[in-house]
């Protein structure tokens, strides 16, 4: 357990509804578990409604409130920025935090437009040489069982990919009475299951495998066109009344990949599959092995080895706890297994390692905007329904 770390790292988080409360565990634990070169402070938290964000900042451990994020990002003791809003306010807040001189932590996906995420790697380039660094929130690159996953490509131990094949199922909107949340209209959300949670895929993807996906063939589709108006919200779930309206993304979206690397990908992004509740599904075939992996078994990476061969072969049944395995040592004994949360505490853990060590950690915003092209590519393909589209 780390014990005296120092000096500090003040923290400015805007907004605090789902995601600004699992950022905020990380920064509480991360110090915690975790020999840290940067001590973590949560010194202020930024939300519109003074009232909602003390409780918030309360409940979740910030020294402070602002009503403006401007306010938030303008303070002399914060040295990071974590964006936790809704996707249409990314660029604005992450590109004044980064000219204001901070480190920034933004949310997934990087933001609503590929002109948008552009302007925000811009950003980030120009104050790259002065030691400020800029991350996006693809979180699950740091469950144990997929850091795992990489090493075993990067160590060519499946060969050539032939095959990914990756679906984010969660059926949160199957009940056609879920009310509308900014999740569900574009112009706050930018897209709909494709951003929210196809970004992941995307990211995981590329993360995995090293490789860029190269043109997309997709389809989007919208199950139910209006909906409740919430008269409450809070995470995946809500009440509305008698008034409804409009949903203004997609509840589905499909599509086909080309691989840099000569490979083929079939990708799934839904909210309605029944029973699904945040499966997070990738499979890798390649020329001398596979892997699958699911987040709701986040402990266990499959593995099959062809060199076992037609006698021993199958695949292994990987439980990814043991102290060697990536951020595992740091927590409980083997078998013990880690859940949603740990992997935004890892994520803040490398992201302050890098800080200390000037160093840019992935995913950078370059990496972001890379996801971002595939998400517009996939829209465009859909859109036109001309088939492959380069991103
Ligand atoms: O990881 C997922 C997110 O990116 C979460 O489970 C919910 O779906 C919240 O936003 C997306």
């Amino acid at each position: 357990m780390a014990t005296d770390v120092s000096p500090g790292l003040g923290i400015g988080m805007v907004g605090y509804s789902f995601m600004g409360a699992a950022h905020s565990q990380a920064w509480r634990n991360a110090p915690r578990f975790f020999d840290l070169p940067l001590a973590p402070q949560m010194r202020v938290l930024a939300g519109r409604n003074r009232e909602a964000a003390t409780a918030a900042a309360e409940r979740l451990g910030w020294d402070e409130v602002e009503t403006s994020w401007q306010q938030l990002v303008d303070r002399d003791d914060v040295d990071l920025v974590d964006v936790c809003t809704p996707g249409d306010t990314h660029a604005e807040i992450a590109i004044a935090a980064l000219e204001a001189g901070k480190h920034v932590l933004c949310e997934k996906p990087l933001a609503n437009t590929v002109e948008e995420a552009e302007k925000m790697v811009a950003a980030a380039e120009a104050v790259a040489g002065k030691g400020q660094v800029a991350m996006v929130g693809f979180t699950y690159r740091r469950v144990p069982a997929i850091q795992l996953a990489r090493r075993l490509v990067v160590d060519g131990r499946i060969g050539t990919v032939r095959h990914v094949r990756a679906q984010y199922l969660q059926d949160w909107l199957a009940d056609e009475n879920t009310p509308l949340s900014w999740r569900l209209d574009k112009t706050k959300a930018g897209s709909g299951a494709l951003g929210d949670i196809g970004a992941h895929v995307v990211d995981l993807a590329q993360f995995i495998t090293g490789e860029q996906i190269t043109s997309v063939a997709g389809h989007l589709q919208t199950f139910v066109a209006e909906r409740p108006v919430a008269t409450e919200f809070a995470g995946l779930s809500g009440r509305g009344g008698t008034e409804r309206g409009p949903v203004t993304v997609d509840d589905a979206a499909v599509f086909l990949a080309r691989m840099s690397g000569g490979g083929i990908g079939v990708f799934e992004a839904t909210r309605f599959a029944s029973g699904r509740k945040n499966a997070i599904r990738i499979e890798i075939n390649g020329s001398k092995g596979s892997l699958a992996f699911d987040f709701e078994d986040m402990n266990v990476l499959h593995f099959l080895d062809t060199e076992d061969g037609a006698e021993l072969g199958g695949f292994r049944r990987i439980v990814v706890t043991e102290p060697e395995h990536a951020y595992v040592a740091h927590w409980w004994p083997a078998g013990h297994g880690l859940g949603y949360e740990h992997a935004f505490t890892h994520q803040a853990v490398d992201l302050i390692e890098a800080i200390a060590a000037g160093e840019r950690p992935a995913p950078t915003f370059a990496d972001g905007l890379a996801v971002q092209r595939v998400l517009a590519a996939v829209e465009r393909s859909a859109e036109s329904g001309a088939g492959w589209v380069e991103p």
